[in-house]
């Protein structure tokens, strides 16, 4: 019989900043995989987009986030994905509680590893929904 279509799913995802950088690891997922994207995960049941966002970089990269404030939201579809799937993506922002603490690969099975780059400088190729997002002008960082 048909195949019945997946529910949506809300992802929180971080722009977490430092200095002029931002944090981007190369994903081992299957959507996505070998693109550059932010940390972040699945929104839990009950829980706020603030605590999702500094769980899930906990989870990933073992750092400490503070400051942390909505920024946007968008809609992504993914049908060429060997999975079909369609994400609400909440665009959060932060900081780190300590600037000098480090990312650790705590998940090396979604992520090759984790980085800081330049707003100017990012790699290659980034993750669909975030190309979008910086084709359309957007800048992550306040007072631009
Ligand atoms: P979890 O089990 O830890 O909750 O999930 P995850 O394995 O960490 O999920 P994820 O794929 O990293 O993030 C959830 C979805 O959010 C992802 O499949 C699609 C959407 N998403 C975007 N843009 C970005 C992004 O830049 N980074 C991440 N991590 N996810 C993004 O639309
Ligand atoms: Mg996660
Ligand atoms: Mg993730």
């Amino acid at each position: 019989g048909p195949v019945p279509s997946p529910e949506p799913k809300v992802g929180v995802v971080v722009f977490l900043l430092r200095f002029q950088t931002l944090l981007l690891g190369k994903r081992r997922s299957s959507i996505g995989h070998s693109t550059f994207a932010l940390p972040g995960g699945h929104l839990e049941f009950g829980e706020s987009f603030e605590d999702c966002a500094a769980r899930e970089v906990k989870e990933e990269t073992g750092l400490d986030i503070e400051k942390i404030e909505f920024v946007t939201v968008t809609n992504n579809v993914f049908l060429d994905e060997p999975k079909p799937s369609h994400y609400v993506t909440i665009f959060m922002r932060a900081v780190l509680k300590d600037p000098q603490q480090v990312p650790q690969n705590i998940e090396p099975d979604k992520c090759d590893g984790w980085d800081w780059y330049e707003w100017d400088n990012l790699p290659k190729p980034l993750f669909w929904p975030l190309e979008k997002m910086v084709l359309s002008g957007f800048n992550p960082f306040p007072g631009v």
